[in-house]
C-alpha cells in the first residue's frame, strides 16, 4: 500500500506536432466555451450551463493518457470531456441550444451530452452519480475482458458523497480498470472545500480507506497532469489497480452561468492571483521558451479554432428544432 505522494512535475516527452496538437486542443475548449457563454447571454441556450474554463489541462492530458476505446465518464460540467473525445463541436453546439442534431438530440442539453461511438458516457446531474456508473463501466470490462481502461470524473464536493466510499471499496476489492479523478477546483457552488471537507488534503484519504493510491497533482501543468495520468492508467490497465487523483485545479467563471465570476464566496483577488495559472499560457510560455512554436504560429492556431468554432455555431443555430413525434422516443425502452 502506497500512501499519498505528489506527482513531481514533469518533463516534456511529447514531439513538436503534438505539442502544437495540444495547444489546438487546449483552445479548442476555451474557445467553444467563451462560444457558448455568448450564446446563453443571448438566450440561445437554456436550462442549466457549466464552463469548463480554467480546467481544461485535465480532459485534455486524460485524452493523450489513454487509449480512443477507453471510457469517460463525468459530472454536468462535461463540455470540454465529450469534445476532446472527439464529439463534432456542432452537434455539441447544437445540444446545448436544444436541437435534434444534438449529440443527445436535443433532450439532454448542457448537463447530458453523451457520444457513445467516442466512448462517451456523460454528463450526470446528480452530483456524484457518475461514480458507481462509472464504476459499472469498469466492472463491464474487466468480466467482458476488453482491455479497456475508465476514466471517472468528478468535482471535490463528490468527495463526501456516500456512493463514492462504496464505489472505490467495490473498485479496490475487485481489482476494477479504472482512474477516479477528482477535478478540484475548490469549490462546489459556492462552499468553499475548507468548509465542507474534514481532511482538505483528498489523496490522504484513499489509500488508508479503500487500499487506493491517492496522488494530488498540480492540474494548470498539463505536463504534470499528463504524467500522472499515464501512469494510472497503465496501472488500471495492466495490473487492475484503481487510483485516486487530485486534480488541484481553478475554474475562472462562476459555477453556472447564474453567478458571478467572483461572488461572495471568494475574492476579485484570488480569481485574479489563480488566472496567472492559466493552463494555456504556462503551455504557450513553455512553446516559447523552448523554441516551439513563435507568436504568428500560436496566433495563427487560434484563427483557426476560432472559425471552426464559429462554423459549428452557425450551423447548430441554424440548425431545426426537434420535431413533435420524436417527444415520446427514447423515454422508455421495450422489454422482451
Ligand atoms: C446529490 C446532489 N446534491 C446537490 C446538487 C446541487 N449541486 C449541483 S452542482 C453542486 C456542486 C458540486 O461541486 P463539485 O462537485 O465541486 O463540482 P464543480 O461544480 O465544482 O465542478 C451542487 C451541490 C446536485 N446536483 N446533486
Ligand atoms: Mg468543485
Amino acid at each position: 500500500m502506497v500512501a499519498s505522494k505528489t506527482a513531481p512535475s514533469q518533463k516534456n516527452t511529447f514531439s513538436k506536432e503534438e505539442l502544437l496538437r495540444v495547444y489546438r486542443e487546449m483552445l479548442l475548449l476555451r474557445r467553444f466555451e467563451e462560444r457558448m457563454a455568448q450564446l446563453y447571454q443571448q438566450g440561445k441556450i437554456g436550462g442549466f450551463c457549466h464552463l469548463y474554463i480554467g480546467q481544461e489541462a485535465i480532459a485534455v492530458a486524460a485524452q493523450h493518457a489513454c487509449r480512443e476505446d477507453d471510457m469517460m465518464i463525468t459530472s454536468y460540467r462535461d463540455h470540454g470531456h465529450v469534445l476532446i473525445r472527439g464529439a463534432d463541436p456542432m452537434r455539441v453546439a447544437a445540444e446545448l441550444c436544444g436541437k435534434e442534431v444534438g449529440v443527445a438530440r436535443g433532450k439532454g442539453g448542457s448537463m447530458h451530452l453523451f457520444d457513445v461511438d467516442h466512448h462517451f458516457y456523460g454528463g450526470h446531474g446528480i452530483v456524484g452519480g457518475q461514480i458507481p456508473v462509472g464504476t459499472g463501466m469498469a466492472f463491464a470490462s474487466k468480466y467482458q475482458d476488453t482491455d479497456q481502461v475508465t476514466l471517472c470524473f468528478f468535482g471535490e464536493a463528490a468527495m463526501n458523497q456516500g456512493t463514492l466510499h462504496e464505489s472505490m471499496n467495490m473498485a479496490s476489492l475487485w481489482h476494477l480498470p479504472i482512474v477516479y479523478i477528482c477535478e478540484n477546483n475548490r469549490y462546489g457552488m459556492g462552499t468553499a472545500i475548507e468548509r465542507a471537507s474534514a481532511v482538505e488534503e483528498l489523496s490522504r484519504r484513499t489509500a488508508c480507506a479503500y487500499n487506493i493510491d491517492g496522488v494530488a497533482v498540480d492540474a494548470m501543468d498539463f505536463f504534470a497532469t499528463y504524467e500522472c495520468f499515464k501512469q494510472a492508467v497503465d496501472k488500471a490497465r495492466n495490473e487492475h489497480r484503481p487510483t485516486f487523483i487530485d486534480a488541484l485545479t481553478y475554474r475562472f467563471r462562476g459555477h453556472s452561468m447564474s453567478d458571478p465570476v467572483h461572488s461572495h464566496y471568494r475574492t476579485k483577488e484570488e480569481v485574479e492571483e489563480m488566472r496567472k495559472r492559466d493552463p494555456i499560457t504556462i503551455l504557450v510560455a513553455y512553446l516559447d521558451e523552448n523554441g516551439i512554436a513563435d507568436e504568428k504560429t500560436l496566433e495563427e492556431i487560434d484563427a483557426e479554432v476560432k472559425a471552426e468554432v464559429n462554423d459549428a455555431v452557425k450551423r447548430a443555430v441554424e440548425a431545426p428544432a426537434p420535431r413533435l413525434e420524436t417527444l415520446y422516443e427514447d423515454v422508455l425502452v421495450e422489454g422482451n
